[in-house]
């Protein structure tokens, strides 16, 4: 089988170079695969399946579901910024919201998938925010909020998010390798394949002897980028 892997496009209608390299690689490459999966932060955010007034959102949710239609699978891992994509959007695009993590058999090779940003242990006060808004109670409660309200809140928190992340030195930003460490290990030493740190690499972990690969996927900066499995090996594109 062959797949491709991305993350971290933030797509929004300030950065069209990006919502045209998608809308390509949907019409294009992702044909020729048998699955595409999208790891995570594929919005700058998302406030929730109700915010369809948005021509960006419809326009990404049935580009996605004329691809599902062709014969490629997709799924979906949330992020920290489109965490809140339900299942009504995963409908109308035609993916399937994958858990975080989720192990794929590509070929007899187990690899293990996640957006990334749990793995980050260092940073204490996202992971203290991540354990609130990823709750179902909260995520219910704030869901009922009238959507502009909701949106409001939002760029409020990018903006200390912003902030935050000037006071936060890369290392406390970036994978915890006793974390992932301990993930390989609880999922008996598969691939690893991430995003969210935006440190696009292939890494190798020996943990208990066992030597592990971790790709972290690029963001994109107005053009494509991806992870391809072709059937034997996994090569970074375009
Ligand atoms: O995404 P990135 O790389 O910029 O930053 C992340 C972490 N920040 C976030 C916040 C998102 O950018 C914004 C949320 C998107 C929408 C989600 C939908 C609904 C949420 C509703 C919320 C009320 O994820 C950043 C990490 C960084 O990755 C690197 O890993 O450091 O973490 C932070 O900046 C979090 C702060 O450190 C702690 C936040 C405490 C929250 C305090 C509430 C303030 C609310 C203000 C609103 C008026
Ligand atoms: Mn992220």
């Amino acid at each position: 089988m062959s797949a491709l892997f991305i993350a971290d496009l933030h797509l929004s209608e300030h950065c069209p170079d990006n919502t045209r390299a998608f809308l390509g690689l949907l019409a294009g490459q992702a044909r020729g695969v048998d699955a595409l999966y999208i790891l995570g932060d594929l919005f700058e955010y998302w406030a929730g399946d109700d915010d369809c007034g948005i021509p960006l959102n419809r326009e990404i949710g049935e580009a996605l579901a004329t691809l599902a239609a062709r014969g490629t699978r997709i799924g979906f891992v949330a992020g920290n910024r489109d965490f809140l994509v339900g299942e009504d959007f995963a409908r109308h695009a035609g993916l399937t919201i994958l858990a975080d993590p989720t192990v794929l058999d590509l070929d007899g090779r187990r690899v293990l998938i996640t957006h990334g940003d749990s793995l980050c242990t260092d940073d204490h006060a996202y992971q203290a925010f991540r354990h609130q808004v990823r709750s179902p109670q909260w995520q219910r409660a704030f869901l009922a909020r009238p959507l502009e309200e909701r949106k409001q809140v939002i760029e409020g928190l990018r903006r200390h998010s912003e902030t935050a992340k000037q006071e936060k030195t890369l290392d406390i930003m970036d994978v915890n390798a006793a974390a992932v460490d301990a993930l390989l290990r609880a999922h008996d030493y598969p691939t690893l394949i991430h995003g969210h740190t935006h440190r696009p690499a292939r890494h190798v972990h020996q943990v208990d002897g066992r030597a592990c690969e971790r790709w972290v996927l690029s963001d994109w900066r107005g053009t494509a980028n991806w992870l391809l499995w072709d059937g034997t090996e996994f090569r970074p594109g375009p």
